[in-house]
Order: C-alpha cells, then structure tokens, then sequence
C-alpha cells in the first residue's frame, strides 16, 4: 500500500474496475495492457486517493508527446514565447529550488542517518496520506513510464511518474527514454515509483499551498511523494528524487549511483578515455563537461562492476541546466542550442518579454518589460524589501535534450555503457588546494577526495560567505544513507575492479596574493590533458603530501601546445605550493564532521591521519608555504 490510511476500499481483486471510473475506452485500453499487476495497484490506489477526473497514459509515441506538449500549454503551465517549440515555465516566486527543509528519507522509528534530513516513515506516510486525498480533483492525472539509462542494459532502472503536471510530463520527456514497450514486453519490472501533484494552483498557475510543500522519500517503497511544488528539482522523480532511491538500491546491491558527468577525452591514437565527475551545483560542473571532447552525460551516473571494469551509463538523455550567465562568447554551443528555433526547449523562471523573447543574463540583448518568475516585470522594479528584482532568476534553467550536443558521445545508448579511467571531484575552494591533483590510490582518492570534498558557500545561499562546507561527492544533498556508507560502498566498489579508476581533484577557484583567480576558465582543458594522460602513464609527477601534482614542464608543454600560451614559473609555484596550515585544517573539519557518523569507516580516519602526518611533517621542515620546487621529483 502507498497510502497506508487513506485506502480501506481498494478491490485488490480488480484494479481496473478502479482505473476504469476515470479513464477513457482508449487509455483504460493502454493500461490493461500492462502486464504488471503491481503497477496495475499503484495506479489504482493513487486514483482512488488523489481522485483524478481523466487518466492520461503515455506509450510514447510522437502523437503523446505533442498530447503533452499541448496539455501544457492548455493548461498554462507553460506558456508560448515567439518560437513554437521554446516555452516558459514559472514555479513561483516561493518555489524557485529545491526544497532541503522539506525533503526527508522516511525511516524506521528511531533511526537516523548521519547529516541527512530524515522523518518517521509512518508519519511521514500518513502525512502524505492526508495531502494527496483529493488532490487531483477535477483534473487530468498522467502516467509516465521510463527508462532510466539505455533500453536493454542491465546498468539500467526504471521509473513511472504519476503527476497532475503536464509540464512535468514534458519535462520527462525530453529528458529520459520512454519506457512503456519495456514495460509491455517485462511483466515483473521492478520500478522507482514518483507520485507528484502540484496541489492547488492559483491564477497564475503557481502553487498555492507552498507552506505545505512535501518531498518524502520511501526507500521501503522504493518509491517518492512530492506535493504543492512544481521546481523539476522537487518534481521530476527521475532526476533527483530517484538518485535517492538509487543510492540506496546500490548500496545493497553495490554500485554506484552518482552525482556525476561522464564526459571523454581524446588523446594519441584516437583514443577515447572516459571521466566521471562530481561537482557541486556552481563549481565548473556544467562548464568542464563543456569542454570534454565528448559528452555522455551532464549531472548523473550509474557506474558497475562488468568483467571487472567499472562501467557507467547516463540514466538521462537530456539537461535540466542553469541557464545564469550563458552567453555567445563563454558558451558557445550551449548558446547556440538555445537559440536553436529547432531545438524543443522548456525555459524555467526567465523573463518573457512582451513581444515573446526568452530573456536570460548572458543574452546580448537588453531585458524588456515582461512576465517572470514574480510576476509582471519591467527595468527597475523592486520587490517589497525594497531590492530590484532580477529579470531571470540566478536558478532559471533549460530543459533541452542532450542529443543536440555536437559533442554527443556516440555511446551514449550503449547498453554497456563506457569504460571509466578516472573519477573527478571538485569543488570551490578559494585558499587551500591546487588546480589538480591526483590521488596515490583509490583508497586515498575516494577518502580525500571524494568523501572530504568541501565548497565555499556563495552568495546564493544564506549565511556567511567564505566559509567551507562538507558536500561529500558532492551528493550531500541527495543522499540516502549516511556518508560513511556512501565512502564504503565506493572504497569495497574497488575491491571488484580489475581496471581500477585513477582519481583526480580539481579547484577551478584558487586565487591568489591579489584576491583574484590563479588560474583562466580556459585552463581547465589543460588540467583535463594532464589527466588523460596520466590514465595512460605517459607523464611524470611529483609526489606531494596529497597526492601527486603536475612537473612544470609537463604543463608548460600542455599550455602551449592546447591553449598557445606560456606558463611562467611563478604561477605554477603559487597554483602548486602546499598551503600547508590550511590543509590541515581541512583534514581536520572533515574527520570531526565524521566523527559525528556512526557508519564512516575505520579506513577514512586512518587515511585521514596519514595525510595529516604527511602534510605536518612538511610543515614542520618548511613551514606555511611551500613551492612545489621544495618537493622531491619522481
Ligand atoms: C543540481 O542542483 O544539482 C541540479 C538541479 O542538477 S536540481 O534538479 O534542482 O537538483
Ligand atoms: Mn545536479
């Protein structure tokens, strides 16, 4: 049962009989077609809670996704620009992220899961019980079924969404492969089940009852509840809610369910040598997977052990990204995409001008008197606190499919998914680390690395700036278990491997003596290089107390031959110079954070101590600072 109080009156004998009061000859039709009973309940169940006037169920077709497409529209969810195939949709002006406070993993009585956000599930149950009854009253509810990753690979999950949402729906849409013909053709399909209603809309479509906003993750269910909010980042089950849930079945069955990119990069011989990524939301994520030679994915990855390789599929096939800044000149084929009258874009929370144009910071052209995510708006206005308010919200974002990267790596639907030389992790860290470095181990990298990663807190979120916050592989935010788990499941992941992956750290934001960046935006490709072919073993490193870091003519020869621009002496001893008192006090903001963490293994305080003797002793020989040249070549 989904609704534990809510259905005392569910036939279990005929979940049709149930479907059959709402839906259409054609779509009872569609759904009887289903060969799973399971699925056949929940539909049923959620019908008889949430009480939909109409059933739509999506099969996929081309004749469903313009179904949809108008549905959206229809219903003003999404709105027309001057381009046919480009709509704007507003959350609402209290309804623009994700909501942290409100999103909770539903748990046994008692139970607690170290720096994540938890709730009783049998409360929690029944509180969504109460939110969902009636909730779709008067109104179409769509059933989405989908493939989370390539069809026919064993890497893959599956997902239905049951919504109120048309724009939820198209969203999906766009961003994963639809799955009713798998579902048609596996009668016992076990799925990720996302239930959504935007509750109660006003006049403008937003969400009325935000203060009631509810995100609950069932693991038990293996299933989510999301109610009156429409941000995708709360919506869209398969993006972010079903990494929860993904997390979770991973751990038990043990693979890796990640916050990642899967980007390739090129080298001699035509060689493609393939990365995952993990960076938090405004660290160079976007911007890294940008400037890979080929792209697999932008935001998620599903990595597994097959004959011993570590392999990683994208679930998605499309990108929900920060639409913030994206100009001609930094961001060229993104840019491009979104002025592609071809392309079918859904734009969040940018400004529509009075004459239909997509307005965002980072077009050429000036923003004109419109509607966004406020409300009507025009240059100058100022909301009640008496702030101007921004034409397009720093969150906007754009809903595109991922096939329309030039970069598009042509395995993206290999059901066996790629091969992965090397993990990433960055994060915004003004003070402390290098431009990159890589790891002595897996071991090593995944403790401090991955499971250490820390970033500045920037202006977006409240608070003092400047100071540096745990998100361990950068998934803190979407995480099921405990971070001590997580960093297990990824230090045991190894012990499988025949080809285990080299791990890397990157930090686009060190700055230096002046306050300003060491490194260019364009650098970032050279740190790639560097991993490329350090995967391959065709460069040499120095062994610092964190791990290895690049020789300055190894760079040198990097930043000619792929940027045409000299490296002086002196940057590279600033980027590269041990910052030893800083590293120790981060070595020692992470073991107290998992401290606090029953599940975090001996292992991480023991390579946790190692570093911190290593980086003392050199303190200790050279003090505060130290040039890379003071460290022993290999
Ligand atoms: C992120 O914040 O990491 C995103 C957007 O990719 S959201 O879907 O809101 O999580
Ligand atoms: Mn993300």
């Amino acid at each position: 049962m989904r609704f534990p109080e809510a259905v005392k009156s569910l036939d279990v004998r005929d979940p049709l009989e149930v479907i059959a009061r709402v839906a259409s000859r054609e779509q009872l039709e569609r759904i009887s077609r289903l060969p799973n009973k399971r699925l056949l309940l929940d539909i049923a169940e959620i019908v008889l809670v949430a009480q939909p006037a109409s059933i739509f169920v999506h099969t996929g077709s081309e004749d469903d996704r313009e179904y949809v497409r108008r549905r959206a529209l229809a219903s003003k969810e999404e709105i027309p620009s001057k381009v046919p195939r480009h709509t704007v949709h507003f959350d609402g002006p209290l309804d623009l992220a994700r909501d942290k406070a409100n999103t909770r993993i539903l748990v046994g009585s008692g139970e607690r899961i170290a720096m994540v956000n938890t709730l009783e599930r049998d409360r929690g149950l029944a509180e969504v019980s109460q939110l969902f009854r009636g909730v779709m009253a008067g109104r179409e509810m769509f059933v989405g079924l989908y493939v989370y990753g390539p069809e026919g690979s064993p890497l893959s999950l599956y997902g239905v969404q049951v919504t109120d949402s048309a724009y939820v729906i198209h969203s999906e849409d766009i961003l994963y492969r639809n799955g009713y013909r798998a579902f048609l053709e596996n009668p016992d399909l076990d799925y990720m089940l996302f239930i959504h209603s935007a509750g109660e809309r006003d006049e403008r479509g937003w969400s009325k009852n935000v203060e009631k906003r509810r995100i609950y993750i069932d693991l038990h269910g293996n299933s989510v509840y999301s109610v009156n909010t429409q941000y995708a980042g709360n919506t869209v089950g398969l993006k972010k809610l079903a990494l929860r849930l993904a997390v979770y079945k991973g751990l038990r069955e043990g693979w890796l369910a990640e916050h990642m990119f899967i980007i390739g990069m090129r080298g001699p011989g035509g060689r493609v040598t393939y990365f995952t990524g993990a960076f938090p939301a405004g660290c160079g994520k976007t911007a890294t997977t940008m400037i890979a030679d080929t792209v697999v994915g932008d935001d998620l990855a599903i990595i597994r052990e097959i004959e011993g390789e570590p392999r990683a599929i994208n679930p998605e096939v499309g990108m929900f990204g920060i639409i913030d800044g994206v100009n001609p000149a930094d961001d060229p084929e993104i840019y491009g995409i979104l002025v592609n009258p071809e392309a079918e874009i859904i734009f969040c929370n940018v400004l529509l001008t009075e004459d239909g144009e997509v307005w965002w910071r980072g077009k050429p052209t000036e923003p004109r008197r419109g509607l966004n995510y406020a409300g009507e708006w025009w240059p100058g206005k100022v909301g009640a606190d008496g702030r101007e308010i921004l034409p397009s919200h720093p969150n906007a974002r754009f809903t595109v499919s991922i096939r329309l990267l030039e970069k598009l790596d042509p395995r993206i639907d290999d059901p066996m998914g790629v091969p992965v030389s090397g993990f990433i992790f960055g994060g915004r860290d003004p003070a402390t680390l290098p431009p990159v470095v890589e790891a002595f181990s897996w071991q090593h990298g995944i403790v401090t690395m991955g499971a250490a990663l820390e970033s500045e807190r920037t202006a977006a979120v409240l608070g003092e700036t400047g100071v540096m916050e745990l998100n361990p592989f950068a998934i803190l935010d979407f995480l099921s278990i405990s971070p001590g788990k997580f960093t297990e499941l990824h230090l045991r992941f190894a012990e499988k491997l025949v080809k285990v992956p080299r791990v890397f750290q990157v930090n686009y934001f060190l700055r230096g003596k002046d306050g300003g960046y060491l490194a260019e935006k364009r650098d970032k490709i050279v740190w790639l290089r560097w991993m490329e072919h350090r995967v391959h073993g065709e460069l040499g490193a120095i062994p610092s107390p964190i791990g290895y870091i690049p020789l300055y003519e190894d760079l040198c020869e990097l930043f000619d031959k792929h940027l045409s621009k000299d490296f002086p002496e002196n940057l590279y001893e600033e980027m590269f110079a041990m910052r030893t008192s800083q590293l120790l006090s981060k070595i020692e903001r992470v073991r107290s954070a998992y401290e606090q963490d029953p599940d975090a293994p001996l292992e991480l305080f023991e390579i946790l101590g190692e570093q911190y003797r290593r980086v003392e002793n050199l303190r200790s020989r050279y003090g505060d600072r130290v040039s890379p040249f003071k460290l022993d070549k290999r």
